[in-house]
């Protein structure tokens, strides 16, 4: 039952999950965009599409990655870098929509972030069994900057490790609109994602995306 009292109030955010200072977890802070997200990542991909890289040490990656935005992650043989170009067209990645520049700004900002504006979004597609190995972002030119990441699909356990690779990880549950802000003093923290477990999502079937937005240059 209901008292109707508290009905004219819009949904109050839930309040972040500090996981460190520099580092939350946003719980719902994507959901409402995430249809408008879904459909803008598949006419990225309709573009560049999804494929699978080869790491430096000759590895094909299990998460499926393209990019959006000025500037996009790629690996290969030679190692992980920035470039404009889709190395599979040599066409420059598609320009980053409106949308996620907003979302990533306003994300950033809840985190206590001002002015966070993203020049690379890298999207990763996971199915049942992909994981993602720990690793640190290190790619960027500037620390200084937040990473945003967006949660869309089937939920995944995120790890958050510490500032060394054999660091004890903790498990982080994420779903379908959770969006991860991290940066400042946790910036270079270790973090994976452990093997997807079988599931389906309305929206994306047995995939999880993840946006990241980064300012890389
Ligand atoms: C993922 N994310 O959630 C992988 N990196 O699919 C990352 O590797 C990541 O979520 C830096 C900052 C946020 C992230
Ligand atoms: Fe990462």
């Amino acid at each position: 039952m209901t008292l109707g009292l508290f009905d004219d109030l819009p949904p109050s955010p839930l309040p972040p999950e500090v996981l460190e200072p520099g580092a939350m977890v946003l719980r719902g802070f994507a959901l409402a965009q995430a249809a408008d997200l879904l459909q803008a990542v598949q006419q990225v991909a309709a573009q560049a599409p999804f494929r699978h890289l080869v790491t430096p040490g000759g590895l094909r990656m299990s998460v499926a990655m393209t990019n959006c935005g000025k500037l996009g992650w790629v690996s290969d043989r030679s190692g992980y870098r920035y470039d404009r170009m889709d190395p599979d067209d040599g066409q420059l990645w598609p320009p980053m929509p409106a949308l996620f520049k907003r979302l990533a700004l306003e994300a950033a900002q809840a985190a206590g972030f001002e002015g966070f504006a993203p020049d690379a979004c890298l999207i990763n597609r996971y199915a049942p069994g992909t994981r993602l190995s720990l690793h640190q972002d290190r790619d960027e030119g500037n620390y200084a900057h937040p990473i945003v990441s967006v949660s869309l699909g089937i939920p995944a356990v995120f790890l958050w490790g510490g500032a060394q690779r054999a660091d004890k990880a903790r498990r982080i549950a994420l779903v379908h609109g959770d969006v991860v802000v991290w940066g400042g003093p946790a910036r270079l923290r270790f973090h994976g994602v452990l093997p997807l477990r079988e599931a389906s999502h309305p929206l994306t079937g047995a995939h999880r995306i993840n946006l990241t937005f980064r300012k890389a240059s």
